[in-house]
């Protein structure tokens, strides 16, 4: 320590500070210096922690849920995905939130609009339908539904088996920003206006009709079924080898615009073949993934996972992640890409250790 350095230092230390801090305190202010580091890490500090939920231990609970509460009397009867640092945020990540949402047969979950978005992706089930603004999609595993902005929806399901999804919302995004908003549609179902497969002969086949100019940044197409994706995936798989981070991944894509579906959320699939051991990755989106398909393991900084279909776990923020697949594996997953992207904050490293 420099003498000049040693003369300024306040003789009387640490009570002549606590003293001051009391005193502006009262002015309803603080000294950055206490926090400085902490409010402008170096590199990411997250506070919340790499999770599993296991389909075996979550589903028995989920059925429970089904005869306690109907679907009708929840509005949506849903068991939230809570990040165990942050149990009572209903947060998965600081900016999303996660749900497992369960239909039975004959029931609907009535209608309603807010400004948080939503994306469905289906778990377990074949048959159930989504409305959003009179068009009913019916939706079958792997399936990947949207529900954008302040549209009407309600959920009904009309087959003869219980349906699971996973909801992801925007939910502490919107929080944040205090623009949440939302109303009841006045009856639990909104009336069909468009035909089945509406949205998919306009907007899903690399065309749009001619005269549509898009008027919000969310996706015109409604649901991107499983079928395609996997499809796709597939030709990937045989046309050449996987990304060494990523196995085959794509990104799913609101053709009007080339950005992602929902504004607030970015949604991807991959697949990984079988054998395949990842290169260590991280980025700045703390990212939900939901399991499709297959079996392995991940290991989120010193944490390792084993899952399986029908699983879900979070990886945080700049956490390294490296995926391990036992059999050829298929990862759903979604995180707040887009958003960070926007605001020119999004970084991810490839790098090894
Ligand atoms: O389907 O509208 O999991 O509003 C949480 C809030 C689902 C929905 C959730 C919601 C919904």
């Amino acid at each position: 320590m420099s003498a000049q350095t040693a003369t300024l230092k306040p003789t009387t230390g640490n009570n002549a500070r606590r003293d001051f801090y009391e005193r502006i305190g009262a002015l309803s202010m603080a000294p950055l210096w206490e926090s400085l580091h902490q409010l402008v890490p170096p590199t990411p500090a997250p506070k919340y922690v790499p999770a599993h939920w296991s389909y075996d231990a979550v589903r028995p609970f989920l059925m429970e849920s089904g005869s306690l509460i109907t679907a009708k009397e929840a509005v949506r009867r849903v068991l939230i995905l809570e990040n165990p640092a942050m149990r009572g945020s209903a947060c998965c990540t600081p900016t999303l939130y996660a749900g497992l949402q369960l239909i039975l047969p004959g029931e609907i979950a009535p209608s309603h609009r807010h400004t948080q978005s939503a994306l469905r992706f289906i778990v377990e089930g074949e048959g159930a339908y989504t409305a959003v603004d009179g068009e009913r999609t019916i939706m079958h595993e792997g399936d990947f539904v949207i529900t954008p902005t302040w549209t009407w929806h309600d959920h009904g399901n009309d087959s003869s088996q219980p349906m699971v999804w996973l909801d992801g919302l925007d939910i502490p995004l919107v929080a944040m920003f205090n623009a949440g908003f939302a109303e009841n549609y006045g009856a639990d179902e909104q009336p069909v206006t468009q035909p089945e497969g509406y949205s998919d002969a306009r907007f899903a086949h690399g065309l749009l009709p001619v005269d549509w100019k898009a008027s919000r940044q969310t996706s015109p197409i409604f649901n991107y079924p499983y079928a395609r994706t996997r499809e796709a995936l597939e030709r990937l798989d045989k046309d050449g080898p996987p990304d060494a981070c990523h196995g085959h991944k794509l990104r799913y894509v609101n053709p009007a615009n080339g950005g992602a579906p929902i504004a607030t959320m970015g949604t991807f699939m991959q697949l990984l073949p079988k054998g395949f051991a990842s290169a260590p990755y991280r980025s700045t989106d703390g990212t939900v993934f939901s399991v499709v398909e297959g079996a392995g393991e991940s290991t989120i900084g010193d944490t390792t996972i084993r899952w399986k279909k029908r699983d879900h776990f979070v990886v945080p923020s700049w956490a390294r992640v490296t995926h391990r697949a036992d059999s050829e594996a298929v990862l759903f997953s979604f995180s707040d890409r887009p958003v960070q992207e926007r605001l020119d904050l999004w970084r991810e490293d490839r790098g090894g250790k």
